[in-house]
């Protein structure tokens, strides 16, 4: 399996909740290394770039105002599969969906405010570790 990096980001609800330790253990654990991490206030415009895809759908602006609405912090996690490894640990996009364990089902209680997110594919992952980290704020393979 290979080596991969992806993007997670660990959303407002889940910092105003004093999780961010617990959630970054989970990570750890699991074998993910994190390889940049930083904490930003996400502008309506980093926002919603970020979340450019989902432009045209009806919880946009909620989404966005979300994302916004306190700070973020935002890691490269590296590791084997780590891009559906991640996706596993953290669950269904909506919690009541989330099996139990995952960071979604133990930390979120809403599909809006639902504590995590990470890059669904190699090709997401890239672009998403680019959209917040410059080549030299990553720690070298
Ligand atoms: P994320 O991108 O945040 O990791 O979440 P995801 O892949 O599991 O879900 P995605 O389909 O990419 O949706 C992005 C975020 O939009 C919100 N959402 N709301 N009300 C709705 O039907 C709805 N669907 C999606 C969620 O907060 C989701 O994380
Ligand atoms: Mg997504």
């Amino acid at each position: 399996m290979a080596i991969e990096r992806t993007l997670s980001i660990i959303k407002p609800d889940a910092v105003a909740k004093n999780a961010i330790g617990e959630i970054i253990a989970r990570f750890e654990k699991a074998g993910l290394k994190v390889v940049a991490a930083k904490m930003l206030h996400l502008s309506e415009e980093k926002a919603g770039g970020f979340y450019a895809e989902h432009k045209e759908r009806p919880f946009f602006k909620d989404l966005v105002g979300f994302m916004t609405s306190g700070p973020v912090v935002v890691q490269v996690l590296e590791g084997e599969d780590a891009i559906a490894r991640n996706r596993d640990l953290m669950g269904a996009t909506n919690p009541k969906d989330a099996a139990p364990g995952t960071i979604r089902a133990d930390f979120a209680e809403t599909i809006d405010a639902n504590a995590v997110h990470g890059s669904d594919s190699p090709a997401s992952a890239e672009r998403e570790v680019a959209y917040f980290f410059s080549a030299d704020e990553l720690c070298p393979r």
